[in-house]
């Protein structure tokens, strides 16, 4: 009987599976970023006080399509610009097809890894919603596009972050931090480009980047028609925290602030040097699609079984707030001390810290113990564990 059940179960999630992947899935390349409770710089941007993922990447053509597939059958809120199919100078990288109802998309060729532009900030914040609801297929409504991360009650009119998204657009600080914020430290000073240096980058093209390169039109263009260089071509101009582009390509849609436009960061492939600089600030009025705004996102990190004080690493602190409890009932026994919530502290608490030893990153303040410490220190355990048992 319970083998049938078993069967019945495995049958079933082959036949779910099999069905719901019409669309090819969304992947995003994030990078983390620490040093929660760093100073902002002199402009007052860049303090961030929680850690954070943030993407490696502008988001592409092929990743706009993909979301274009699955929510603009019938393209209610205009997520699709008819720019895009060509545009500017040819920088357009997504065609359409079909009539409203059954339209499909496609990324030109050569154009699926370049940034996608013609996007407003409206069309930036669906793009998130749908990532934060799973990517969920249908209308643009509240399962889809129209609430997540921001709740849309009407085609422009939509409020801020909510408590509890999981993936949204970068606000001020997070895109500042990560583009121009030195990191190793909470007081570490920033850098005046998103290239890590103090110095204006060139513009050469991908093939000549000198680790200080970016795509803006500097008395000539960093490259030819289409003018666009793929997301993260500049290999070894990254971002202290590994983001690429955050100077160049794309302007970047950022959270609004109240009422404010929202500000669009980092200067495009059309932009000229002093756009490029950290304290460089522009605006952008939300609904203007143009040629040179794209988007970049940001996401909650995913939770890190074992690291039971929250520092982003699991190591000798946890281990310690398990041991100081050991053989406890939860209270009085410190519940972080109790991951597996049984409301008793023992070896399946243990088995979190140790099963997950030395995941994240780790503080630059708290030393990680050498690995011949380490298995000292477990053969120990077990051995302590061994004399309870
Ligand atoms: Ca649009
Ligand atoms: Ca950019
Ligand atoms: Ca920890
Ligand atoms: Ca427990």
């Amino acid at each position: 009987m319970r083998k049938t059940v078993a069967i019945f179960i495995l049958v079933f999630a082959f036949l779910l599976a099999s069905t719901t992947d019409l669309h090819a899935e969304v992947t995003i390349d994030w990078v983390t970023v620490v040093d929660s409770g760093n100073t902002p710089d002199d402009t007052g941007r860049g303090g961030v006080d929680y850690v954070y993922k943030i993407a490696k990447y502008e988001v592409t053509n092929s990743q706009y399509t993909e979301f274009l597939n699955s929510i603009a059958d019938t393209d209610t809120y205009g997520l699709y610009n008819t720019e895009m199919a060509s545009g500017y100078a040819g920088t357009g990288g997504i065609t359409r097809s079909g009539l409203s109802g059954s339209y499909t998309y496609s990324a030109r060729a050569g154009r699926e890894n370049m940034p996608v532009n013609y996007v407003s900030y409206y069309d930036s914040l669906r793009f998130t919603n749908w990532l934060n609801n799973g990517q969920t297929s249908g209308l643009q409504d509240s399962s889809t596009t129209e609430d997540g991360a921001y709740t849309f009650t009407g085609a422009t009119s939509v409020s801020g972050r909510k408590a509890g998204a999981k993936v949204f657009l970068t606000n001020e600080n997070e895109w500042h931090k990560a583009a121009f914020y030195k990191g190793g430290s909470t007081n570490a000073g920033y850098w005046t480009y998103a290239t890590q240096s103090n110095t204006l980058p060139n513009n050469n093209p991908p093939s000549a980047d000198t680790s200080n390169s970016a795509n803006y039109y500097n008395d000539g263009w960093a490259v030819g028609s289409p003018y666009l260089t793929d997301v993260g071509a500049y290999t070894l101009s990254d971002s202290a925290y590994g983001t690429f582009d955050q100077n160049g390509n794309m302007w970047e849609w950022n959270e609004r602030i109240g009422d404010q436009s929202p500000a669009h960061r980092g200067a495009s492939w059309v932009s000229q040097s002093g756009r490029l600089p950290r304290d460089y600030y522009s605006q952008s009025t939300p609904d203007n699609e143009i040629y040179s705004n794209g988007i970049r996102i940001a996401a909650v990190p995913e939770p890190l079984l074992g690291d039971l004080d929250g520092d982003g690493f699991v190591g000798i602190t946890d281990l310690n707030i398990v041991l100081g409890a050991w053989n406890q009932s939860v209270p009085p026994g410190n519940p972080l001390a109790d991951p597996s919530g049984d409301g008793f502290v023992g070896i399946e608490d243990l088995n979190f810290v140790l099963g997950n030893w030395n995941n994240g990153i780790p503080p630059s303040s708290s030393p990680v113990p050498e690995p011949g410490s380490l298995a000292l220190l477990v053969v120990g355990m077990v051995a302590m564990l061994r004399r309870v048992a």
